[in-house]
Parts: structure tokens; C-alpha cells; sequence
């Protein structure tokens, strides 16, 4: 077997060979590694930790928080508020940007995350995730006067700096770009620490799999309807193949078998919410999953345009999402961008 890096490696050849990420951030994204095990600890723990279930208390979008989605947030919190690498995070789970107190030296990086993603199959024992984001302030003047505010997290998914996730599957994984391709490590829970097990990770421009929660299908609008109506017409429709369907309801574990196999992820507008442009949300999944898959050769769009160009205007802003292997989701942008002309 060939001599496997540790993250540590990885990170330091990225600032010392690369000169891509300075040491601030390389710091950052060490401590929310760790913040990752700490969570992984707790996930696979289940019922014998206690951290399984319902908090009885909701989270800014009205949804039921899960214990360890609370857990998750905390822990996130605790491990980056005090390093001086950051000004503030948000999070889906607090309405507001949480600003590192005062009591500890602001940096310069902006941290946004959803500490648990897919917190329906905490309970029934299916892979579930942390997703990050890491932006720098615009104004990052260490001598600037005005307090970082929630304006400063409204920049476009393309001015990210580093973004990832770690999923808490079979195994634990954590994956990772900084710009350099998309990288995989693998938690070694014998010396409790993050080995590589894939880098330059690349995408099939073509597949036959495509992921979407059929159940929604009355309500999709004709685009979508017409590129799953092709997908299940199978080698006797237009698109002379069979497709096969995934649908795991963690976008955590569906995007990761989209990096590890290709697919096609669809999470669109559908006509249950018509004044939402879609249930996930941009900042802290929708951006960081999508330059993920554009760093390892994919593409991923809102139905129209490209997801990472899209200017956001609210911290928790939604929005229909198609991303994966990057002929498929042309081919669904193009169906999108026909109907509009139609109309
Ligand atoms: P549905 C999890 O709640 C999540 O935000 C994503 O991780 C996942 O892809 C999607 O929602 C699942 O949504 O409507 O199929 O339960």
C-alpha cells in the first residue's frame, strides 16, 4: 500500500508548497477536523449515549432539532470560537451569526456550517454529515473599526476559500478543497487521526443514477418531469440506456457517492412551496457541495445558472439545486433554460 499523508501533511504541503492557504487557515480547517472526530464520537455513540432523539425545541427554519444536531452546533462553536482565526459563524441551526466574543482576538476567516445534515436518519441509523463553508471577510483590515456583521457572509459561493464535509458512514470521512481538487481522509479511529485515502477525486462526466425524492414528482415542474420521465423511459426512451435511482435523504451521503461513483443530485423548486426556490440552503450546503463538485470535475446549477455565481441577500436563503456528473446536469439546465424560452 502506498504511504498514505495525514491531513496535517496535506494541509501544510497546501501552504508551504502550494502557497494556497496561509497558515491562519490551515489552522482553521485542522480544529474543525477535530471538531468532525469530536461529533463522529457522539454520532456512533446512538442510543448508548444518550444522544438520540428529538431536543424538543425547533431551529430558525421551524424544523425539530435533533439532540445531537444541537450537540453538533455546540461542538463547532466551542472548538473555533477561540483560536483567532475567525470573526463569526453561522450556522443552520442559529437564526443569527454568532461573533466571536471579545474576550478572544478576531481573524479574518468567516465560518458557516450545518452541523448535522440529514438529522431524519440520525434515529434510523443512516449516514448523516457536517457540511462547512470558509469565506474571508471582505474588509479584512485587522485595524478595521466596523464589527463584522451578517452583510459580511453575502458573497458568492465562488469566493469560498476552502469548503467540505464529513460524513459519518460506514466509515468515517472527511472531504476536503481548497482550490487543488477534491481530497478524501479517512478517520483512522486507532490513532485517532484523519489518513488520506483519495486525492484530485474526478467525477464521470456521464452516468446512470440520479438521485431525487420521486415522492415530490406531482409537484416538479416540467423540466424536472421531463428529464426523469427520459431517466425511466430507460433504454427504450431517447436516452438509450437504463438509469438506476438513489435517493438517501442526506445530501452528505448522496453527494458523496456522486464523488465516488458520479450521479445526478436534484433537489428543485417544486409547487408545495412555490414562493421557496428550493428546500436546501445555499451558504452551508448548496455552495460548499458545489464547488466540491466542480473541483473534481462536475457541475452544479440552480436549474439555470451556476449555483457558485449566485450573489446571496439572506444568510439562510434557499435554493433548487441540480449538481453531479456534468453532461447530466447541462442536459437538465438546457430542459430549464428551454421551457423559460418557450414561455
Ligand atoms: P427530503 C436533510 O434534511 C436535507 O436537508 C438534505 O440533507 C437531504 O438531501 C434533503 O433534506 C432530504 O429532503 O424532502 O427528501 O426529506
Amino acid at each position: 500500500m502506498s504511504h498514505r499523508i495525514s491531513l496535517t501533511r496535506y494541509l501544510v504541503e497546501q501552504q508551504r508548497e502550494h502557497g494556497r492557504i496561509p497558515p491562519e487557515l490551515r489552522l482553521l480547517l485542522e480544529i474543525v477536523a477535530r471538531a468532525c472526530k469530536r461529533i463522529a464520537i457522539s454520532v456512533n455513540k446512538g442510543a448508548l449515549g444518550e444522544v438520540l432523539g428529538s431536543a424538543e425545541s425547533e431551529n430558525v427554519q421551524g424544523e425539530v432539532q435533533k439532540k445531537l444536531d444541537i450537540i453538533a452546533n455546540e461542538v463547532l462553536i466551542d472548538a473555533n470560537e477561540w483560536g483567532g482565526h475567525l470573526a463569526a459563524m453561522a450556522s443552520e441551526e442559529m437564526e443569527n451569526i454568532h461573533v466571536v466574543p471579545n474576550r478572544y482576538p478576531q481573524g479574518e476567516y468567516l465560518l458557516m456550517f450545518d452541523p448535522l445534515d440529514g438529522s431524519s436518519n440520525i434515529d434510523v441509523n443512516v449516514s448523516i454529515g457536517t457540511i462547512f463553508s470558509v469565506l474571508k471577510k471582505p474588509n479584512d483590515d485587522p485595524k478595521a473599526i466596523e464589527p463584522v456583521s451578517e452583510q459580511d457572509f453575502m458573497q458568492a459561493g465562488s469566493q469560498q476559500v476552502a469548503a467540505g464535509y464529513c460524513v459519518y458512514g460506514p466509515q468515517t470521512t472527511l472531504v476536503l478543497t481548497v482550490g487543488d481538487g477534491v481530497a478524501m481522509f479517512t478517520l483512522d479511529r486507532e490513532q485517532g487521526s484523519w489518513v488520506m485515502t483519495a486525492d484530485q477525486v474526478s467525477i464521470p462526466e456521464d452516468t446512470k443514477e440520479f438521485a431525487i425524492n420521486m415522492s415530490n414528482m406531482r409537484h416538479w415542474d416540467q423540466p424536472v418531469k421531463r428529464y426523469v420521465d427520459e431517466c425511466l423511459a430507460g433504454k427504450d426512451g431517447v436516452r438509450g440506456k437504463d438509469f438506476n435511482m438513489r435517493w438517501i435523504a442526506s445530501m452528505v451521503a448522496d453527494v458523496h457517492r456522486i464523488l465516488t461513483r458520479g450521479g445526478v443530485f436534484m433537489y428543485p423548486w417544486d409547487k408545495r412551496e412555490p414562493n421557496k426556490p428550493g428546500k436546501l440552503r445555499l451558504m452551508y450546503e448548496a455552495n460548499p457541495m458545489s464547488w466540491l463538485i466542480e473541483q473534481a470535475g462536475g457541475a452544479a446549477t440552480n436549474g439555470r445558472q451556476r449555483i457558485l455565481d449566485i450573489k446571496p441577500t439572506e444568510l439562510h436563503q434557499r435554493v433548487s439545486v441540480v449538481l453531479g456528473s456534468k453532461n447530466e446536469v447541462e442536459r437538465i439546465t438546457a430542459y430549464h433554460l428551454e421551457a423559460d424560452a418557450a414561455q
